[in-house]
């Protein structure tokens, strides 16, 4: 998490924006297998994900291995590990999906560990792709998955007493009347802010998507989500066409960042259909990026999301709003974190 972090010191509020700018190129693979996953913890997913593909292994096997390793680490952003929303509940978000567009979906699980494998779970055994909540917890029961303990990691219970301070927070009290923002209004907040105190932004989502040796493509999502967010928030991440996408016939995208605004386009959508007509992978998710920053460019300068995505030819690339958005890649003949093109430097460090 920390380590991440350090990509990611914007000092949003006070660096004043520079002209669009695109630094750094990389160079495009043309092999299989591949594997790519979202900031620079994706080379550990990737490593994981490795083990099943360089055996000659299923792309989807590799994404939910991938996935599983990190939803057992602590992280901010992923896992029973990460960051509350502003009760103090840890929920997650993921999905999966694979090379015959089968997928499933979990959003607002609670104390469940590995909310990538429900997901799959509800790929191959139900007629269904999303369950959340309740529902997707007593499935996830109700087919081995363990009940763990509804308790905060250590780094966790900091940051979310920091932020209770600081917001004044009371989950006890009647949120509905509590005037923030604008003189009386009811806003129904706080709200989970775009940025942590350190400047660095309020995501890290893993995105995690693969081109297996047989040719066949698969992705994964999962996340803790925004921290702070009203209770049963659901972001892009398990959202199918918004965090995730994935089609054999052309290839995959994944994002991170704020979900709300990848949902709003469709953004993994978006992505793999530009690569349908044409366009690099890089390119396709600069025109996704483009579409947030041309629907409202002033909440887009405030904001972070980056998209990552794969070609069945074993093509990658990535575009972000914002500087610091990095992720991983590891081939047979490649393994590397990555910077992502951008559109606005905002002075990150
Ligand atoms: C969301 N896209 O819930 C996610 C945020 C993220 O770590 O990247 N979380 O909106």
């Amino acid at each position: 998490m920390l380590n991440r972090r350090k990509f990611l010191q914007l000092s949003t509020f006070a660096a004043p924006l520079l002209s669009v700018k695109n630094v750094l190129t990389n160079s495009h693979a043309q092999t299989k297998p591949i594997v790519v996953s979202t900031w620079s913890n994706g080379k550990e997913v990737n490593a994981e994900a490795w083990k099943i593909l360089s055996a000659k292994g299923r792309a989807l096997d590799a994404v939910e291995a991938g996935a599983r390793y990190v939803e057992d680490t602590i992280d901010c952003c992923i896992g029973l590990g990460g960051y509350p929303d502003r009760d103090g509940i840890v929920t997650l978000d993921s999905c999966i999906m694979d090379e015959h567009a089968n997928c499933g979906s979990v959003g607002a699980i609670e104390q469940i560990k590995h909310p990538v494998s429900v997901a799959r779970k509800i790929m191959e055994t139900t007629p269904h792709i999303m369950l959340v909540g309740e529902g997707a917890q007593q499935f996830a029961i109700e087919n081995g998955f363990k009940k763990e303990p509804k308790e905060l990691s250590a780094p966790a219970k900091a940051a979310y007493e920091n932020w209770l301070k600081k917001s004044e927070y009371k989950p006890e009290i009647n949120i509905e009347n509590q005037p923030t923002g604008q003189a009386g209004k009811k806003t129904n907040g706080p709200f989970a802010p775009p940025f942590f105190d350190d400047g660095s932004v309020n995501h890290d989502t893993m995105g995690v998507v693969a081109l297996d040796a047989s040719g066949n493509m698969s992705g994964a999502v999962t996340t803790s989500g925004m921290a702070f967010k009203i209770h049963g928030r659901v972001g892009d991440s398990p959202i199918i066409g918004a965090g995730l996408f994935v089609d054999n016939e052309v290839g995959a995208a994944t994002s991170s960042g704020l979900g709300e605004e990848v949902m709003r386009i469709c953004g993994t959508h978006v992505v793999v259909e530009a690569m349908r007509n044409g366009l690099s992978p890089e390119a396709a998710c600069k025109k996704a990026v483009e579409r947030i920053i041309n629907r409202d460019l002033q909440k887009a300068k405030a904001i972070q999301v980056a998209f990552l995505a794969l070609n069945n030819k074993g093509q990658y690339g990535a575009y972000a709003i914002q500087k610091g958005f990095v992720f991983a890649v590891k081939s047979d003949g490649e393994e590397k974190i990555i910077p992502s093109k951008y559109f606005f430097d905002l002075g990150a460090k």
